[in-house]
C-alpha cells in the first residue's frame, strides 16, 4: 500500500442537498486524512480546467455550467491508497450502476449529478489538487490516531 494524496470534491448538487457532512463523515470514519478544504463557487474558467480532458465530449458545456453553478467542497484527503480506495467508496460515474453502500449509490440517480468528484489515477490527483489549492493551503499535520489505523 502506498501513501497518496486525492482530491475530492463535493459537487453543487450534494452541497445543495446538505450532504456535505455525511460525505466527509464517510471519509473520516474509513481512516482518511483531511489534509485540506475549501468552500466556494468555481468560476466556469476553473470547472472547464477540472475537465479539460472531457472538452470534445457533448456534456462538457452542461457539465462545466453545472460545476460552476453554486459551491462546491473541493478537499485533500490523504492515505493509504486513498485514491482507488475513494473511488470504490464513491461508485461508478452513473449513480444508476452504483451499488447501494456507495456515496453515488446511495444519494444519486442522474449521471450529470452524482454528487462527488474523486481523482481517478496519480497523476490526475497530482494535476488536480494543484488547479484547486495553493501549495500553503495543504496543512501537513501529524495525527495521533494514525498508529490504530495502520500496522
Ligand atoms: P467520474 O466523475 O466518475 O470520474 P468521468 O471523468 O468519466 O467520470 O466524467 C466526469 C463527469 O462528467 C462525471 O462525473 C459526470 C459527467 N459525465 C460523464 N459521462 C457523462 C455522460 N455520458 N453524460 C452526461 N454527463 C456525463
Ligand atoms: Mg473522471
Amino acid at each position: 500500500m502506498q501513501r497518496q494524496r486525492t482530491f475530492l470534491m463535493v459537487k453543487p448538487d450534494a452541497v445543495q442537498r446538505g450532504l456535505v457532512g455525511e460525505i466527509i463523515c464517510r471519509f473520516e470514519k474509513r481512516g482518511f486524512k483531511m489534509l485540506a478544504l475549501k468552500f466556494f463557487t468555481p468560476t466556469r474558467a476553473l470547472a472547464e480546467a477540472h475537465y479539460a480532458e472531457h472538452k470534445e465530449r457533448p456534456f462538457f458545456g452542461g457539465l462545466c455550467d453545472f460545476l460552476s453553478s453554486g459551491p462546491v467542497c473541493a478537499m485533500v484527503w490523504e492515505g493509504n491508497n486513498v485514491i482507488s480506495i475513494a473511488r470504490t467508496m464513491m461508485g461508478v460515474t452513473k449513480p444508476e450502476l452504483s451499488a447501494p453502500g456507495t456515496i453515488r449509490g446511495d444519494f444519486g440517480i442522474d449521471v450529470g449529478r452524482n454528487v462527488i468528484h474523486g481523482s481517478a489515477v496519480p497523476e490526475d490527483a497530482v494535476r488536480e489538487i494543484a488547479l484547486w489549492f495553493k501549495p500553503e493551503e495543504v496543512c501537513e499535520w501529524t495525527r495521533t490516531m494514525d498508529k490504530h489505523i495502520y500496522e
